[in-house]
């Protein structure tokens, strides 16, 4: 019989702990299955959040670091660094990334470094309970914006992919969504783009993904997945905002 479908070899076997619904296991799938093609699991280190993710190193099978909270740029940095040939990513939720972490991606982008960031923008704070994120929506109740994020009071969204495509030391910034099954293949082929852009050496790459909460937005997993599409997508334009050098 011809196998069509198994698990990616740098995947563990293991339940995850992630809600029905969730984003994470997708793109902890995709992110496998990109390191299994490419042939680097032996040379790969991930980073882990704080967060919904942090324990993403039982998942995937390779060498990984924890950083403190927004800080994986800084460790990957160092990581990098000293052993530049290993292919080394961070992976962060928004408020890992967008709020405590803010200055930690953007002095990594900006110093050009040759690291990989997998940014999961779900516009909320999912693992202490659905606080308000740099980049929940205008209007998004959450528990720390209970009438609705308004810009006076809350400030306005903040776009992630907008404000690093213009520093000089990206190389490759791109958004995707996981709003549909055909957007989540486009998802996987950014990542491996971005794999490619570190193993050219040609600089700081970052693949943002709108990805679902629906524990916290309280929504069944299906809606989660259309709000994602009609009010994210609608905010955060999907596509490359910025190519490598010479593409
Ligand atoms: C210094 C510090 N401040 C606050 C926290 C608490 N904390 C843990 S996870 C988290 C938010 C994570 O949200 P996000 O990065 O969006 O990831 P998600 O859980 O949504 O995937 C916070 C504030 C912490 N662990 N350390
Ligand atoms: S709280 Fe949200 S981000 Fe965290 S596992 Fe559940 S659905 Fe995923």
């Amino acid at each position: 019989m011809k196998l069509v479908f198994s698990r990616p070899e740098s995947m563990f076997d293991k339940q995850m702990h992630y809600c029905p619904g969730c984003g994470h296991g997708i793109i902890h799938r995709i992110l496998a299955e990109v390191i299994d093609e490419l042939n680097i699991r032996e040379r790969v280190v991930g980073v882990a959040p704080v967060g919904c993710s942090v324990l993403i190193y039982d998942y995937i099978n390779c060498d990984m670091y924890e950083a403190a909270h927004g800080r994986a740029p800084a460790v990957a940095t160092g990581c990098k660094r000293v052993h530049p040939d290993l292919i080394v990513f961070t992976y962060q939720g928004d408020g890992d990334l967008a709020s405590i972490g803010m200055s930690e991606i953007i002095h990594a982008a900006n110093r050009g470094e040759k690291i990989t960031t997998i940014f999961v923008n779900n516009a909320i704070y999912g693992m202490t309970g659905g606080q308000m994120a740099p980049t929940t929506l205008l209007g998004q109740k959450t528990t720390t914006s209970p009438f609705g994020r308004a810009p006076e009071r809350e400030g306005h969204p903040i776009k992630v992919c907008e404000l690093l495509s213009v520093l000089d030391g990206s190389a490759y910034i791109v958004r995707g969504s996981l709003s549909s099954p055909q957007k989540i293949i486009q998802v996987k082929k950014y990542i491996k783009k971005a794999f490619e852009t570190q193993m050219k050496g040609l600089g700081f790459s970052l693949v943002e993904i709108l990805s679902m909460c629906p524990t916290n937005w309280g929504m069944s997993p299906t809606k989660a997945q259309e709000w994602v599409a009609e009010m994210m997508e609608n905010l955060y334009p999907l596509g490359e905002f910025k190519l490598p050098r010479g593409e």
